[in-house]
């Protein structure tokens, strides 16, 4: 089996506190458990010029390779072009995107960074496997310098259509570049398609079936690849924490109210304002259930240092204190908005005494949250999920309450139906839900990417079975 080298923005080396929020981190992590490897990419320092270091270290089989970067390059690739034009642009918010060439300048060059760093420690038959809208120009760089080994790229979030993408000034630059890779991976079919329209029409590039395409000398092959969890292991996580003293705690302070959960970071993605709205909504249109309901967000910052993340923090802390102020007593808050990281194991335990989950982003590359809080049911009394039907995981996650996060009145309307849910409906919608996510285990996911890289048949038959 060829070595298999994973490179992403951020390196999760492993830590002792286990409370790190983030999707990638956990999707890479769960592949490299099991699969071992190599993980490269930026160490999370940043150092003046000429203090820059790339460190090696092993642990459980895994070898981590991390690289500093200096503060000017981290400003502009990552809190600029990245975060400030890329996110924004592929979550579908035109308005939230703000162009620099110098950040953009400031993006290609650290992409070039990693290849001349990375490129030392490659062997001619390893496969690399690049992740996330950080690195999409970094195939171009190492194929730039001699690279040709098979590469693949993963976006974890969503990819819009031609129309939002060619807003992007220069975007043959950074979107074209994707035709380096051998294989471009997505969440969703939707997001494949919308690569295939852009190559298509946008860049008039041939192709045999919309997910091949000739570029140059090379083929550019797409596939479909959702992620997912590990169903069977969460739920034994969260049979057991549901017994820990963190867990008891919150559900003794609960005294005996029925309990809903969101868990995000703070960006504006996750649609935590209109969510809050929607509760309040809720409280003023099912009075009955003021004073029997408790909603806990738990939402870690994330990004505080770009403004619109610091804008948005203060809006939602307004609205979260608008609604406990209308309808909380002294006796009982209806929300209890915490801005910490909890453990991986607290969060399963607290997933598992929630009798719903409101998961509404405005738009997600899959949400892996909708996906761990229907692993940690008790198959026997199972809560219900609420989800955006605009989350990637809508696809799979058919049996869930779906809603449109923008219509309030939907959503409150689905709180209500959610926590008056009979039992043999909850347990039907929860079998259902248990049934297509366990045939999309986290465990298959990896493999079936590399497989599908390093074999495109494998490509062709995944890209026909995910749905969506
Ligand atoms: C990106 C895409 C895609 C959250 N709070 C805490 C905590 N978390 C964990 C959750 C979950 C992960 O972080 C968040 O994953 P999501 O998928 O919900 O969202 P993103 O971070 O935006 O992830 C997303 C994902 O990549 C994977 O491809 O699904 O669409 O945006 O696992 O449990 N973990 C801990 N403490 C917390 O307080 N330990």
């Amino acid at each position: 089996m060829a070595r298999v080298v994973v490179v992403s923005n951020r390196v999760a080396v492993p830590n002792r506190d286990g409370t790190r929020a983030g999707g990638l981190e956990v999707v890479i992590g769960s592949y490299l458990k099991r699969n071992q490897g190599i993980w490269f990419g930026w160490s999370g320092r940043t150092v003046a010029k000429g203090e820059e270091v790339t460190r090696k270290v092993e642990h459980a089989g895994v070898t981590y390779i991390t690289t500093d970067l200096l503060r000017a390059d981290f400003q502009e690739y990552y809190n600029g072009f990245a975060n400030r034009m890329l996110w924004p642009i592929l979550h579908y918010r035109l308005d939230l995107a703000e162009f620099s060439s110098r950040d953009m300048a400031g993006y290609l060059r650290v992409n070039e960074l990693f290849a001349d760093r990375l490129k030392p420690f490659l062997k001619p038959d390893d496969v690399l496997w690049v992740h996330d809208y950080h690195l999409l120009p970094l195939g171009k760089a190492l194929r730039e310098r001699g690279v040709e080994n098979k590469i693949g790229f993963f976006l974890h979030i969503p990819f819009p259509p031609p129309d939002m993408l060619t807003c992007l000034p220069k975007h043959e630059r950074t979107i074209l570049s994707l035709c380096h890779y051998d294989l471009v991976g997505f969440q969703t079919n939707n997001d494949a398609d919308n690569l295939a329209d852009y190559l298509s029409h946008e860049c008039r590039m041939p192709s045999r079936d919309r997910r091949t395409f000739i570029a140059g000398s090379r083929t550019l092959r797409i596939g479909v690849f959702p992620v997912g969890v590990e169903m069977a292991e969460f739920e034994r996580l969260a049979r057991r924490t549901k017994r820990t003293a963190v867990v008891r705690e919150v559900l003794n302070s609960l005294s005996e109210r029925s309990m809903i959960i969101g868990v995000d970071r703070l960006d504006y993605s996750k649609g935590l304002g209109l969510r809050v709205r929607a509760f309040e909504q809720f409280l003023g249109t099912y009075p009955r259930w003021r004073g029997a309901v408790t909603y806990l967000q738990i939402t870690p910052r994330s990004r505080s240092e770009i403004r619109e993340y610091a804008d948005m923090e203060r809006r939602i802390d307004e609205t979260v204190g608008r609604v406990n102020g209308r309808y909380g007593e002294a006796s009982w808050t209806p929300i209890r908005y915490v801005n910490r990281p909890y453990s991986r194991t607290t969060l399963a335990g607290l997933y598992r005494s929630s009798r719903a989950a409101l998961v509404t982003p405005l738009r997600d590359g899959m949400n892996l949250v909708a996906k761990e809080y229907i692993a940690a049911q008790d198959p026997e009394d199972p809560g219900v999920l609420i989800l955006s039907r605009f989350a990637g995981a809508a696809v799979e996650c058919q049996a869930a309450l779906l809603v449109n996060p923008y219509d309030q009145e939907a959503v409150a309307a689905a709180i209500d139906q959610a926590l008056s849910m009979p039992l043999d409906e909850r347990c039907g919608r929860h079998s259902a839900l248990v049934k297509v996510l366990s045939e999309n285990d986290i465990k298959d996911w990896g493999p079936r990417f590399v497989a599908a890289l390093t074999n495109p048949a494998e490509a062709k038959r995944w890209s026909r079975r995910a749905s969506g």
